[in-house]
């Protein structure tokens, strides 16, 4: 069986990242390309010298060329600005939605078949409009984030209650930005809810409460901390556990910004809902029962993202 094709477009912290956690899997054949000249040539030659050391075959090529990644079974777009301290997600927005329409139409162009994941910032603002450019099937086009949040609050939780992160099930839905929603409800411990696990361990409801807002803070605690440029290890670890669910139709129930149509009331947009990831690429959107006060938060949050599809119609006429 032919080896598949998995092209990074952003060759970045997080698209070098994503490169050596592909090759050390043996995902594929790796394309790493960025506009920028030498700099994915330079990460792919470096990464391949792993190669040896780690004992992987994965071919790793970098390049300037849209061309390179015709026939690619999954594309992780990490292309565009990342934040610097003091910005939001959504001060990108002008500025990568330039970057995203270049991708779509390489994307388009190129590997039309592919399987998408986007990381650019606003997240679900770019991965709308990278649907919208590339005119890929809602299905295949797909955001990274909810993994990655509710990774965040699974770190958070396990270092609170003293507990391993694998017994750890957390749960973050609605839009990658400060309004996202960290849902107790559905998060446990091995099974135990966490308001549970908080009166066994004497956690108080506002220690609970700290914690869900470092984690909608939580990309942003990493962006002051490094001063120059945003959180890579964590996003590239996310995007990576999505496209195994893609490439090994593993089922799996993940947060992704997902099209939702029909469901959570919304009527066509991309925002963090549990979604099934198999070989169809989002299979299924699944619809929770949340409280009043989840649902209202969750409104907050796509009120948050429709706003900024606005402001993407208003700066591409084409998205009209
Ligand atoms: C984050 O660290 O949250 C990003 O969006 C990259």
């Amino acid at each position: 069986m032919a080896r598949k094709k998995i092209a990074l477009i952003g060759s970045g912290m997080i698209g070098g990242t994503l490169a050596h956690l592909a090759a050390k899997k043996e995902m594929g054949d790796i394309v790493l390309f960025d506009i920028a000249e030498g700099m994915p040539q330079g990460k792919a030659l470096d990464l391949s010298q792993c190669g040896p050391i780690e004992g992987f075959d994965a071919k790793i090529t970098g390049t300037n060329d849209y061309a390179d990644i015709a026939g690619a079974d999954v594309v992780i777009v990490t292309a565009g600005v990342p934040r610097k301290p003091g910005m939001s997600r959504d001060d990108l927005l002008g500025i990568n939605l330039k970057v995203i329409k270049s991708v779509g139409e390489g994307i388009k162009n190129n590997c039309p078949d592919a399987f998408v994941i986007c990381i650019t910032n606003p997240l679900d603002a770019m991965v709308w409009a990278l649907r919208e450019f590339s005119g890929l099937p809602h299905n295949k086009v797909v955001g990274m984030a909810g993994v990655l949040d509710s990774a965040r609050f699974a770190t958070f939780l396990a270092w609170e209650f003293d507990v391993s992160v694998k017994d750890v099930n957390a749960f973050v839905l609605g839009g990658h930005g400060d309004t996202m929603v960290p849902v107790l409800s559905y998060s446990t411990i091995n099974g135990i809810p966490v308001k549970d696990m908080a009166k066994i361990k004497g956690v108080s409801e506002d220690r609970l409460d700290e914690i869900v807002k470092r984690t909608r803070a939580g990309g942003g605690e990493i962006v002051k901390l490094l001063g120059n440029g945003s959180a890579y290890y964590a996003p590239a670890t996310s995007a990576i556990a999505m496209a195994e669910a893609y490439l090994g139709d593993q089922k799996r129930i993940l947060p992704c910004a997902s099209y939702v149509e029909g469901k959570y009331g919304l009527d066509g947009l991309y925002v963090g809902v549990p979604t099934v990831l198999g070989a169809g690429g989002t299979e299924e959107v699944v619809e929770i029962e949340l409280s009043d006060e989840e649902k209202s938060n969750l409104k907050v949050s796509t009120d948050a993202v429709e706003e900024l599809l606005d402001a993407c119609k208003g700066l591409d006429e084409s998205l009209k």
